[in-house]
């Protein structure tokens, strides 16, 4: 069934050009117009990226240094400065947040943004594409590429389609014909296994995609083959997800009568443990730390927490800590009317540190 709203959607997708390389060249004329790799250099170091110039020799990400110099023996190695691209990174970002808030980091150089309702009411996505793209060169000296479309996939596939410095913009009447005509290596989650399998299946082009049915695609490949049986025809209704960094999860309850007595007390808090144990299984995202919120009568509030060096994930050894903090918070209030449970230093954030500690 379509669905005009969403296929009324404006998306942009922004990815830096050889972003670490084209930071490298900006801050040194000598880098400029010459091959350079970045990262890579020492005996076991492998490339972050490579500049344009590089690149014409077939050098790429995530090479070992001994096989760029094979492949481009005048290539200059230059050492990454992480803290250099963090601040682009922050700089572009506060750049896109002029036009909308629904912006949607992939990495570092890379987003999303619906700009269907946007900060500047321009109608016109590719206008507002263009006008991004200008601030990014005016304030950073550097160079994107914007793929414009309805839906994320195709916007990222058509940023990828004229780099560097390009802007595509794949309108919903043209995006049947553009995903038959794709090569399927192209389509998200297509890595080098799945590459093969299709291959081995015939299918090399969107086209020979379609030819299949969404039960065998699913039987081939999973949950993913339902998600290529869509997008091949245009329809991908994932939303652009505002990032917000998670630092704690939890409930607080506001009791109907204030409470003095223990087993009362007790009652509620397990109500207040279920929904809480349920709260975290639903995000997927448990804490290392545990805090009571106690309300006294007099509206005073009370915390109480207790940190572990392992995400508390088990039911019973959350009860097992609120308990413990109930106990510890006992003589510090006479009649209560609120409870709450909150669970921080969550996985999420840490997870989130990881990815850019990749780079
Ligand atoms: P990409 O956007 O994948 O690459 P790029 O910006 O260098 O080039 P393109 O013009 O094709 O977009 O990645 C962004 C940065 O992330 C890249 O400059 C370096 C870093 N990176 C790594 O450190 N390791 C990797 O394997 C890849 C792919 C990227
Ligand atoms: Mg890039």
């Amino acid at each position: 069934m379509r669905n005009l709203q969403i296929e009324n959607r404006k998306i942009i997708h922004i990815d830096m050009d050889a972003f670490f390389a084209s930071v490298e060249q900006r801050d040194n004329p000598d880098l400029r117009g010459k091959p350079i790799a970045v990262g890579g250099g020492g005996k076991r170091g492998v490339t972050t990226t490579a500049s344009y110039e590089a690149r014409k020799f077939g050098v790429g990400s995530a090479m070992p240094g001994y096989k760029v110099r094979e492949l481009c023996p005048q290539i200059i190695f230059v050492p990454p400065r992480f803290e250099v691209y963090k601040e682009v990174s922050i700089k572009i970002r506060e750049i896109f947040a002029r036009y909308t808030d629904l912006i949607e980091p992939l990495s570092f150089d890379e987003a999303f943004l619906d700009v269907t309702e946007n900060k500047v009411n321009e109608p016109i996505a590719t206008d507002l594409a263009m006008r991004i793209k200008n601030d990014i060169k005016n304030e950073t000296q550097l160079s994107c590429s914007a793929g414009v479309s309805y839906c994320k996939f195709i916007a990222k596939i058509a940023s990828d389609m004229n780099k560097p410095d390009g802007l595509t913009v794949i309108k919903p009447s043209q995006a049947i014909v553009f995903l038959e005509q794709l090569e399927v290596k192209k389509f998200f989650g297509v890595g080098k296994v799945t590459e093969r399998k299709m291959e081995a299946m015939g299918i090399h082009t969107g086209a020979d995609l379609k030819k299949y049915s969404k039960l065998d695609l699913a039987q081939k490949f999973g949950k993913t083959g339902s998600f290529f049986y869509d997008i091949v025809r245009g329809i991908d209704n994932r939303p652009v997800k505002a990032e917000r960094v998670r630092k704690s999860l939890g409930i607080e309850q506001t009791l109907e009568n204030d409470l003095e007595e223990h087993h009362e007390i007790i009652e509620v808090l397990d109500k207040i443990i279920e929904g809480f144990y349920a709260r975290l299984l639903k995000a997927d995202n448990f804490g290392r730390t545990i805090t009571l919120k106690l309300k006294n009568k007099d509206f005073k509030t009370i915390t109480r927490s207790r940190s572990e060096d392992y995400y508390i994930m088990q039911k019973d050894k959350i009860r097992e800590i609120a308990y413990q903090l109930l106990e510890q918070a006992f003589n510090d209030f006479d009649a209560l009317r609120l409870i709450g449970l909150t669970a921080s230093k969550l996985q999420s954030e840490e997870e989130e540190d990881g990815q850019i500690s990749l780079f």
